[in-house]
């Protein structure tokens, strides 16, 4: 990876492995499609990444949300860093994580729950933190509740039991989900570099499932099974859905956590919202009993851990390492 030399791009690094592909294969689900929960299961398995459309969820939620975070992040920067730094929550800029990953980007991160969100909005607007508070919260609930039913609906197509053996994870009262904001400026020093950059470094995600919805700025690619990069285009009534480490690793390996990246724009700026379904702390993930053994035709492929030991080795590494290593048989 070579490392730009403007000071304001310092130590943030280009992308060079990318011929950009056109990829018109990304699924997108209908969710009241009579076959939706074959598809789910298919996508999970070839991709760990699919678009989720016709999801019932009001465009207004979205909307207004977003409209909170172009607010917040059109704010001087002084005014912006009250909120942080993000250690691991609040507001951070250009660094990600603790070990030395830099992108192109300024984000807002917070716990799912009610007293994150409103020490969040309290922080980001002393003068009407109700407004962020709200959106943030009637946008959370929504997208809890699509992780809920696709969780749901895979756990159908997968033929496990009981229905909601992966969303009543995410319903645990001390789930610990993260609710992410990023805005990706655009970067015209690009234009003339006629390169990329990061913005957000390739990874996979740790939590269970991941429902990302961001503005018309594309960016964001996956890494497909072969190992080549492609865009998916953007899209901001659908949802994108992706599996995270931990489904993994219910599922036995049969759903992969999907390796993926965004590169900023030279042009227009980037707004995207994610939640992270996640365990609680005191969860313990392992291979579904229904996905190993005999039936399933397929040993064990990782021993039981706690979502807290998970998470302590998470917060040690690198964006783009191999988190589940360390829980392989
Ligand atoms: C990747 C997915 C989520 O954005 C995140 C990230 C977290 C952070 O930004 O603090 C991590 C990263 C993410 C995985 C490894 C560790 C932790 C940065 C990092 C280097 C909020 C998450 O849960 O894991």
């Amino acid at each position: 990876m070579v490392v730009l030399s403007k000071p304001a791009l310092d130590h943030i690094p280009f992308i060079t492995d990318h011929k950009p592909t056109h990829f018109p294969g990304i699924p997108a689900i209908d969710l009241f499609s009579p076959d939706s929960k074959t598809l789910l299961v298919k996508a999970c398995e070839e991709f760990g990444f699919f678009k989720v459309i016709n999801h019932g969820i009001p465009v207004e939620f979205m909307d207004s949300l977003e409209a909170e975070a172009v607010k917040f992040f059109s704010l001087p920067q002084p005014e912006k860093e009250k909120a942080g730094p993000a250690n691991p929550f609040g507001y951070g800029n250009k660094k990600i994580g603790n070990n030395g990953d830099m992108g192109w980007i300024e984000f807002l991160l917070m716990q799912s729950n009610a007293k994150s969100i409103s020490e969040t909005s309290w922080v980001i607007s002393r003068e009407n933190p109700e407004c962020f508070c709200s959106a943030v919260t009637d946008y959370i609930s929504a997208v809890k509740k699509l992780a809920c039913e696709v969780l749901e609906m895979l756990a159908e197509g997968l033929k496990i039991q009981p229905r909601d053996v992966l969303s009543k994870i995410l319903m645990d009262e001390e789930s610990d989900s993260v609710f992410r904001i990023n805005h990706y400026p655009p970067c015209p020093d690009l234009q003339a570099l006629h390169c990329n950059l990061t913005g957000f470094g390739e990874h996979t995600d740790p939590q269970i499932i991941s429902v990302l919805r961001s503005n018309n700025t594309s960016g964001l690619q996956i890494s497909l099974r072969d190992g080549s990069w492609v865009s998916a285009p953007s899209d901001k009534s659908s949802f994108f859905i992706s599996v995270g480490d931990c489904l993994q690793v219910l599922t036995n390996g049969r759903f992969k956590s999907v390796k993926h990246r965004v590169i900023a724009n030279s042009m227009k700026s980037r707004v995207s919202m994610i939640y992270f379904g996640a365990p609680s702390l005191r969860e313990k993930i392992a291979p579904l009993s229904l996905l190993t053994g005999e039936g399933a035709g397929k040993e064990s492929q990782y021993r039981e851990f706690k979502w807290s030991e998970y998470k302590i080795s998470a917060y040690k590494s690198r964006l783009a390492d191999n988190r589940l290593s360390f829980f392989e048989i």
